[in-house]
């Protein structure tokens, strides 16, 4: 079976809102997909974005019925903080975990579509630069950028990237991607949803780190 397909995000209502504690149980697998990715360079970014999913499941659970959706924790943030936000509590853990979700979308769907470097086919730097570029650079500074070459530097092969997604086993590789394009559709989904609530609620912030 897919890791991805185990961990599904669920298809949005009709108002695009995303229910807090669904997206928290689902996000939460991915900090242990870092484990299989062979490198100690991954464990930063294991543990940044576990530090967000940890800081956005903490305001949740203060009140649980307050926090239905993750419009209701920037709302009430906004009315509780208004000087400092959106730089502040989960707001602005969720504007850093959207980020990397999205370079994790942007890497699945540029495998998904077949991008390739013809003459290095087994790799996937093209994939992740495209996910970096798009979805993180121009909220890194010279040294964070530093650590992404790096980290790509240790980006496993192609062929183990995908055997990781089928939890080990020996699946086709179109039977792999078959299931990335799956997982693709609510989690493409939630992210867009996430995106325009931070441009809608105008707390979308573009300082680097
Ligand atoms: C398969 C190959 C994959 C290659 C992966 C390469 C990925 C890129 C590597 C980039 C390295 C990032 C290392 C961490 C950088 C962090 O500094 C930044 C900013 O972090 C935020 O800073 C915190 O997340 C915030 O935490 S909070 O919850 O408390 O709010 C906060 O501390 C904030 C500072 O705010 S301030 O005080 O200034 O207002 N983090 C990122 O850039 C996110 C990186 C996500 C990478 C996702 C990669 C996924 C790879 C998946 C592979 C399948």
């Amino acid at each position: 079976m897919s890791l991805l397909l185990d961990n599904q995000f669920k298809e949005l209502p009709p108002d695009k809102s995303v229910d807090t504690k669904l997206f928290l149980d689902t996000v939460s697998h991915i900090p242990a997909f870092f484990d299989c990715l062979g490198s100690t360079v991954f464990s930063v970014i294991k543990s940044d974005i576990n530090g967000n999913i940890t800081k956005i499941r903490g305001v949740y659970m203060k009140d649980p019925a307050k926090y239905v959706t993750l419009q209701d924790i920037l709302v009430a943030e906004r009315e509780a903080h208004a000087a400092e936000w959106p730089k502040v509590g989960a707001t602005l853990a969720l504007m850093w975990l959207k980020r990397g979700l999205r370079f994790i979308q942007i890497l699945l769907q540029s495998l998904a579509d077949g991008d390739r470097d013809e003459n290095n086919p087994n790799l996937i730097q093209v994939n992740v630069t495209k996910a970096y570029q798009e979805a993180l650079k121009k909220y890194h500074g010279w040294f964070v950028q530093r650590i992404f070459q790096a980290a790509l530097h240790a980006a496993p092969y192609r062929s183990n990237f995908l055997k990781a997604l089928s939890k080990g086993e020996e699946v086709k590789e179109e039977d792999c991607l078959a299931n990335v394009r799956q997982f693709l559709v609510n989690y493409t989904a939630t992210i867009d949803a996430i995106y325009d609530m931070y441009t809608d609620l105008n707390a979308e912030l573009d300082y680097t780190v």
